[in-house]
C-alpha cells in the first residue's frame, strides 16, 4: 500500500474518512449527474474536491488495478475511459459505509430501491457510481485523483445540525 500523505493524516487522527466517488460515464450521459450528487449532499457528507475529467488508461488501471486478471477488466476499462466522469472526494464520520449505503449493491438487481443503482441502474457494467470500499482506500483513491491543492477544508455552517 501507498504511504499515507502527510495532509491527510489530521483525518485519520479525528477518525473522519474520506471516501472517493465517481460518477462514471453512464451517469454522466443520463443526465444524473445533478441527482447523484444531491443524494451525497442530503444525506450529510461534506464535499472536499470534485472536478469533471475523462480518465486515461493509465488512470484507469491505476484505480482499477486490483482487478486486473478479472475476465470483465478489458470492458470496465473500455467503459470508464469512453466519455466523461466525475471524481469527487466527500468526507465524514463513516464516510465509506455511509457513502456506499447511498450507492447500493454492485449488481442494480440486488440493490435496494432508493439505493443510487437500485434506482436508476440496470446491470452491473453500467452501474453509475463508484465508491471507495475501505477507509484505506479511500484515502490511496482520492490520491489517484486529486492533489492536496484540490482538496479543500473549509466550514460548513450547517454541521452542528448534521454532526453532533
Ligand atoms: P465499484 O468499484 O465500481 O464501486 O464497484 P464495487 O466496489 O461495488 O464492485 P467491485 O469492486 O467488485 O467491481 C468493480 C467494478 O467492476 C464492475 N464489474 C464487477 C463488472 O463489470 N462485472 C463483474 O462481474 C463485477 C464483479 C462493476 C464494478
Amino acid at each position: 500500500m501507498l504511504p499515507t500523505p502527510n495532509c491527510l493524516l489530521p483525518f485519520l487522527e479525528l477518525k473522519m474518512e474520506r471516501t472517493l466517488i465517481l460518477i462514471k460515464p453512464d451517469g454522466v450521459q443520463r443526465g444524473l449527474m445533478g441527482e447523484i450528487i444531491g443524494r451525497f449532499e442530503r444525506r450529510g457528507l461534506k464535499l472536499a474536491g470534485m472536478k469533471f475529467m475523462q480518465m486515461s488508461s493509465e488512470k484507469a488501471a491505476e484505480h482499477y488495478g486490483e482487478h486486473i486478471e478479472r475476465p470483465f477488466y478489458p470492458d470496465l476499462v473500455a467503459y470508464i475511459i469512453s466519455g466523461p466522469i466525475v471524481a469527487m472526494c466527500w468526507e465524514g464520520p463513516d464516510a465509506v459505509k455511509i457513502a456506499r449505503q447511498t450507492i447500493g449493491a454492485t449488481k442494480p438487481s440486488e440493490a435496494t430501491m432508493g439505493t443510487i443503482r437500485g434506482d436508476f441502474g440496470m446491470q452491473i457494467g453500467r452501474n453509475l457510481v463508484h465508491g471507495s470500499d475501505s477507509p484505506e482506500n479511500g484515502i490511496r483513491e482520492t490520491d489517484v485523483f486529486f492533489t492536496a491543492d484540490e482538496l479543500h477544508e473549509w466550514h460548513r455552517d450547517t454541521e452542528r445540525w448534521i454532526l453532533e
